[in-house]
């Protein structure tokens, strides 16, 4: 049976959410920023968009293209308000869906949306729901897979709807540049320019051994993005989670090797304590780091045992470290746990191991009622600031913003 996956994704969603919330910046060029010191545009609503602000821009480069340009601080715990009641709307149409990311959602409406009258009026059901209860638009996209679903929410962007059925999808890719395919970055997408591949409809043509041969084992997936085929399917509440990750833009960007590993430990203890908190333990590890430039890339390490340690979590991204040769400062930092199986609770042989999970559970449990980092390690406390001041825990939180990568 063909399958009917659907991509909910808001637009521009902390703008959004703002505007919302303050009615003098409907209508207005807003850009939402992030509350640490150093100021980056998280999102821009669709008015400053048409100045050619954009995610990821400092405010002096924004400012530069919008002076009116309207600049809220994020509140992180409204949007995630919002997300959960978002998941509750999700709910009433299918119990098999994706929480992607704060505000994009996969759902499989395969079996359920004949009771709605088909794909197209469960779209527009969503949409109304959300408008009605939170006055903010968002695009459906509807394929038979995530990721046409994902293209066709990308295309139908803001406001729209849009359904590429499993007919239309060889047609529609045929001229599609690489680059529009979900999963297909900047890097990416010039590697495979440099090789003559630019169309989807290339790429998918493309010997597999060819792809392989440059990408590696990711060269396999490519060849099926190309040709539209997706084989992962959701990730829905009874796997979850798969993994756990953070990460972080720096206050500034980073070259020291002492000053970097204080940020490491840092997103290690958190990955390692949302690990704990579900009761998983991971057996992969993995580091991201962003240049300057935005190139980003990720390297990953196995564990012999799978893991819920902070410290063991930071000496294997430490040592993935050591296997990296940096070409500039490191931007933005992130740690991931995945592999995730359940805690095992059986006796341990070491009885230095049970004492450090007794210390760990304390220590959770402090920081739980008391407020994230009411003890942190100190390694993980930074020398200095950006402006040579020291950074205390609690201001190390400020600097934190959101995971949706
Ligand atoms: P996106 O879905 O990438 O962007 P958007 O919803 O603002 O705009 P649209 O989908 O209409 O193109 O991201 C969703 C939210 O996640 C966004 O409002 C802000 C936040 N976000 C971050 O915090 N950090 C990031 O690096 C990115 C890309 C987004
Ligand atoms: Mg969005």
């Amino acid at each position: 049976m063909e399958k009917i996956i659907m991509c909910i994704d808001m637009d521009a969603f902390f703008a959004s959410v703002e505007q919302k919330s303050n009615p003098r910046l409907l209508g207005k060029p807003v850009a939402v920023i992030g509350s640490g010191s150093r100021t980056v545009i998280t999102t821009a609503s669709y008015e400053a968009r048409r100045f050619g602000v954009k995610t990821g821009m400092t405010v002096y480069e924004a400012r530069r293209l919008c002076p009116d340009l309207i600049l809220v601080r994020g509140n992180s715990e409204k949007y995630i308000d919002t997300c959960r009641e978002l998941e509750g709307i999700y709910r009433d149409f299918t119990p098999h869906l994706e929480l992607y990311s704060i505000d994009e959602a996969f759902l499989d409406i395969t079996r359920t949306h004949h009771l709605f009258n088909g794909p197209e009026r469960v779209a527009a059901l969503i949409k109304g729901r959300i408008m009605d209860r939170f006055g903010i638009t968002c695009t459906v996209g509807i394929g038979p897979n995530l990721l046409i679903a994902k293209l066709a929410s990308d295309m139908a962007k803001p406001d729209g709807m849009k359904w590429i059925k499993i007919e239309d999808v060889g047609r529609l890719l045929e001229e599609l540049p690489v680059g529009e395919l979900w999963g297909i970055g900047p890097a990416t997408e010039k590697a495979l320019n440099m090789m003559g591949i630019k169309t989807c409809g290339q790429l998918g043509r493309t010997p597999v051994s060819v792809l392989r041969s440059r990408f590696g084992i990711l060269g396999e997936s490519l060849k099926t993005m190309g040709m539209g085929i997706w084989t992962r399917p959701l990730i829905t509440g009874e796997e979850r989670p798969v993994s756990v990750g953070h990460s972080l833009t720096l206050p500034r960007d980073v070259w020291k090797r002492e000053e970097m590993e204080s940020w490491i430990l840092l997103l290690s203890d958190k990955v390692a304590r949302r690990a704990r908190g579900y009761g998983y333990e991971g057996r992969t590890v993995s580091l991201t780091l962003r240049y300057p430039d935005f190139e980003t890339f990720t390297k990953q390490k196995g564990l012999h045992t799978p893991t819920n340690d902070t410290h063991q979590i930071y000496r294997q991204v430490l040592s993935i470290l050591d296997s990296i040769r940096l070409r500039d400062r490191v931007r933005l930092i992130g740690v991931r746990l995945s592999g995730l199986t359940r805690e095992s609770n059986q006796m341990s042989l070491f009885s230095g191991l049970e004492r450090r999970k007794a210390l760990f559970k304390a220590i959770d449990t402090i920081n739980n009622r008391y407020g994230e980092l009411s003890l942190a390690w100190a390694a993980s406390i930074c020398k200095e600031g950006p402006s040579g001041r020291p950074i205390t825990p609690s201001t190390g939180k400020e600097l934190m913003r959101p995971s949706v990568y």
